[in-house]
């Protein structure tokens, strides 16, 4: 604790130098008084120094002291989702970020569509530890400038307008501060001393106000169906005063800000479940300078330490593999000698079994690691780590630990993200028969949402709103939202034939009737579950080529206010095909006048004409002796696609068109298991070479995959490249603890390790000398809970204790869907990695989709076989 050590000295000092004049005036004194008064006042002064600390500006662009951290605008609005509560001014408080969307804003409570302030400029004064930022509203010509700097016991952020607000902004443009409602749960506030109860539901007022005085949403797409009546919901706060302070009971969540202006807080999720709680001050008409100053305290306990995170499998362990518990620990922390291994009999007693040093690891973004190394454990049994005073829940020793982790994703998850069609569990129906009116063709020059649009033509013979015959069949719902992604299709058709082919995987607990449309779970019908999938998305994928001569983009609802659709898909649309004859909410009772219908977003790419080839190809030999018509299908159309994409002109040799090559590989490779056709395997490896010498870890997959098909000097001289990519594996271990591939983009990291895991069985199947099994173990049992943060296994209801909230379409009742694997650790820039346990909303840390899922019950089938042969 350098800080706080220094200021200690600085006090002793100060103390020293009091103690001298003390003992010279009141030398009557005994010794044994003067050293209590002196232990009291060393006590007094080290607590208030170390609480009156001033936050610094660290070397990664922060205020820190221990126990606060505030970012300003460390991480930014990227525009492609909006604003997804991870930028602006933020609070890392004790640990948890529980503030977020420190900016101008235009809104009392911002939704995720709202329009969100680009940061034009950033300035960092290391000498007066402040931060200062300039924020623009392209559309109104705003720009505004906030700074932080530390204050006696906090921060005072400021904001000043060189020019007054535009006229539009007045009254709505202020300066906002979100409060995740997950951490004021059951808790309290104040605003100028009167208390008040944060609400654990939103029942607070609004007000509805006429849409011309509405700030609109990004491309005037809207949130809210005001059923054509030109209004907009305007919430009430839920408190006002000159001082707001959240929490005063809890000295973790304290938080008191102060201003000249008037202080108001408002719960956001009165307009969405996913709103926080806002605390805002309006900016006023007319003036310019500093318009605006809030002194925000949040406390600091003192000498605060973060409690060790325990990282381990929360399934267990095989017997037979490496076992080590990776601790992350506070850098103020002093890390433990040992730790050790207790085991639970079942006479429901403990004993010490192991104890060991600690490997120290070093440091990785903002915590310290070591390692708990308990591999010589090996009897079967119910183990627990003890760490300090800290004991871990227990978990499993056992040959079996491995058996049954991808049930629950194939039993219950995937049944659960199935499209057109009802599903049943027992006594509860998760949804009805969703989207009987698909699908209109998109209109062409649209820009939508969810990474939508359409270009100047709609690649089909269909106009634009026509409607497109035969798609109301198959596919699954992409994610916690419901279009159908067709480049995810084919990638869980791709897991899915794999895990059939390798591994055999024929479990049958559910029961899929394509012709009532009916799907119920926990129910064999003497079917194999994957294959049943496999032809459920083939069918929709297949329709899309049929219908509409070539894969598409997806499918996906025409409005806003539709898409953030929670709860039964059914209800999503009307199921009503769109009758422009009708107005509006009207219907004959076989169309409606509701433009309701999902649209098809149909421009072609070689990219997912080539990876539908790739994906038919492969469910072609997979349905072959389950549905022998749809087999055919997909065959016929993989090379109808082919011939077509190679009639094409060769495109020019770029960045973008070697990219698309590798799906032309993927689509080679696997017309060449399927049809045995030298044409396809002299095309793959013409494109196999030259990739691997690009960058071997994006393609090595491929040609692990390809060796068992190709002639015998293939294998010789993939061998250099599986060196290459073990020595990049190795450099994985140095770059963090847990030796796998964190990523560091918007959205976490989870499918990209177990596609890592998955590859690196491929290359132990076939390089056991170069790669061996602890590559694949490392992927699995850091999916399982023995990563950063928590140790929490990702993937819903697999292991002892698993996440149980995500962000599925049940995310409003802060639950689940078991088997889902939700994507993990997101890196708030620059050194936080957050995966939120009490907030689902956040879904680049909590959404389960549908690729993820069928690579897990892929890699699940593979350390199956690796750990059990
Ligand atoms: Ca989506
Ligand atoms: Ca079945
Ligand atoms: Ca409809």
């Amino acid at each position: 604790m350098p800080n706080i050590m220094q200021n200690n000295k600085e006090s002793q000092k100060r103390l020293f130098s009091g103690n001298h004049s003390l003992s010279q005036t009141k030398n009557t004194c005994s010794d044994r008084v003067l050293f209590f008064f002196f232990l009291a006042a060393c006590l007094f002064s080290a607590t208030n120094n170390a609480s009156g600390q001033k936050l610094q500006l660290n070397d990664q662009g922060y205020l820190e002291k221990q126990g606060v951290n505030v970012f300003v605008f460390s991480n930014q609005y990227n525009g492609f989702f909006f604003d997804e509560k991870t930028a602006g001014i933020e609070l890392i408080h004790h640990g948890v970020r529980t503030a977020t969307g420190g900016a101008v804003r235009l809104q009392d409570t911002p939704e995720q569509w709202d329009l969100i302030p680009t940061m034009v400029d950033r300035q960092t004064d290391t000498n007066n530890n402040t931060i200062e930022v300039t924020l623009r509203y392209q559309d109104y010509d705003f720009n505004s400038r906030i700074s932080v700097a530390p204050d006696e016991d906090g921060i005072v952020i400021t904001v000043t307008l060189d020019k007054p607000l535009p006229k539009a902004l007045e009254g709505r443009a202020g300066f906002n501060l979100e409060f995740l409602p997950a951490a004021y749960f059951e808790k309290n506030y104040m605003a100028d001393g009167k208390p008040g109860t944060f609400p654990l539901y939103p029942a607070s007022s609004t007000a509805v106000i006429p849409l011309t005085e509405k700030i609109p949403q990004f491309a005037n797409h809207t949130t809210f169906d005001d059923r054509g009546r030109g209004e907009f919901i305007d919430p009430k706060p839920l408190a006002s005063g000159k001082t707001i302070v959240l929490s005063p009971e809890d000295p973790e969540r304290y938080v008191r800000i102060r201003s000249e202006s008037e202080i108001m807080l408002f719960d956001g999720r009165n307009l969405a479940q996913n709103g926080w709680f806002v605390v805002r001050s309006l900016l006023p008409a007319q003036k310019t300078g500093n318009v605006m100053q809030w002194f925000v305290k949040p406390n600091a306990i003192p000498d605060w330490v973060r409690t060790p995170v325990i990282g381990f499998s929360q399934v267990g362990y095989h017997p037979a593999q490496q076992k080590a518990a990776v601790i992350e620990l506070d850098k103020q922390d002093t890390p433990l000698k040992t730790a050790s291994l207790y085991k639970v009999t079942s006479a429901g007693e403990s004993e010490e079994k192991y104890t060991a040093g600690l490997k120290s690891w070093g440091n990785f973004l903002r915590y310290y690691y070591v390692k708990f190394d308990f591999t010589s454990v090996k009897e079967p049994g119910l183990y627990y780590i003890k760490y300090g005073d800290q004991k871990t829940n227990t978990f499993v020793i056992d040959a079996d630990v491995y058996k049954n982790i991808w049930h629950p994703t194939m039993d219950v998850w995937f049944p659960v993200q199935m499209d057109h069609m009802e599903v049943n569990e027992a006594y509860r129906i998760w949804h009805g028969v969703p989207y009987l009116d698909d699908a209109l063709q998109a209109p062409v020059n649209h820009q939508h949402f969810d990474g939508y649009s359409m270009g100047p033509t709609t690649d089909t013979k269909y106009q634009p709103l026509e409607r497109i015959p035969g798609l109301a069949v198959g596919g699954w719902f992409d994610a916690g939202d419901f279009d159908i992604q067709t480049a995810s299709h084919n990638s869980v058709i791709l897991s899915f034939v794999d895990a059939w082919e390798r591994f055999g995987i024929d479990r049958d607990q559910t029961y899929i009737d394509q012709t009532t449309r009916y799907t119920d779970i926990h129910r064999p019908d003497g079917k194999p579950d994957i294959l049943q999938q496999i032809e459920h998305g083939t069918l929709n994928v297949v329709a899309q080529c049929k219908n509409i001569g070539h894969p598409i983009r997806g499918i996906v609802v025409p409005n806003l206010h539709q898409y953030h659709h929670l709860g039964d898909a059914s209800t999503e649309t009307d199921n009503l095909p769109y009758n422009p004859d009708l107005k509006a909410y009207e219907s004959d009772g076989k169309s409606s006048g509701t433009m309701d219908d999902r649209w098809a977003f149909t421009n072609r790419t070689p990219f997912l004409d080539y990876q539908t080839i790739a994906s038919m190809a492969a469910a072609n030999r997979a349905l072959q002796h389950h549905n022998k018509q749809l087999a055919d299908d997909c065959l016929a159309q993989a090379k109808r696609l082919w011939d077509e994409q190679k009639s094409l002109p060769a495109p020019a040799d770029t960045l973008f068109t070697r990219f698309m090559g590798s799906a032309e590989m993927l689509a080679a490779l696997q017309l060449t298991i399927t049809t045995k056709e030298e044409q396809y395997a002299r095309r793959f490896k013409e494109l196999i070479w030259p990739a691997l010498e690009r960058s071997p870890e994006r393609s090595i997959n491929a040609a692990l995959i390809a060796c068992p098909y190709m002639d015998d000097g293939f294998k010789e001289k993939l061998r250099d490249y599986v060196i290459q990519y073990k020595e990049l594996n190795e450099k994985l271990s140095r770059e963090n603890p847990y030796g796998v591939p964190i990523s560091t983009r918007g959205w976490a990291g989870n499918t990209q390790i177990i596609h890592w895991a998955i590859t690196n069985y491929y290359a132990y199947k076939l390089f056991p000398e170069i790669v061996g099994p602890e590559y694949v173990l490392k992927g699995i049992n850091y999916i399982l809970g023995c990563h950063p943060y928590s140790n929490l296994s990702f993937v819903l209801a697999v292991g002892t204790k698993t996440k149980k909230i995500a962000y599925g379409n049940n995310r409003a009742d802060f639950s689940f869907i078991a088997g889902g694997i939700v994507p993990g650790l997101l890196l708030l820039k620059p050194d936080f990695l957050e995966n939120k346990d009490d907030w689902p909303f956040l879904w680049g840390e909590n959404e389960c989709v549908i690729d993820t899922g069928a690579a897990w019950v892929l890699l699940s089938g593979a350390v199956n076989e690796m750990m059990n042969d």
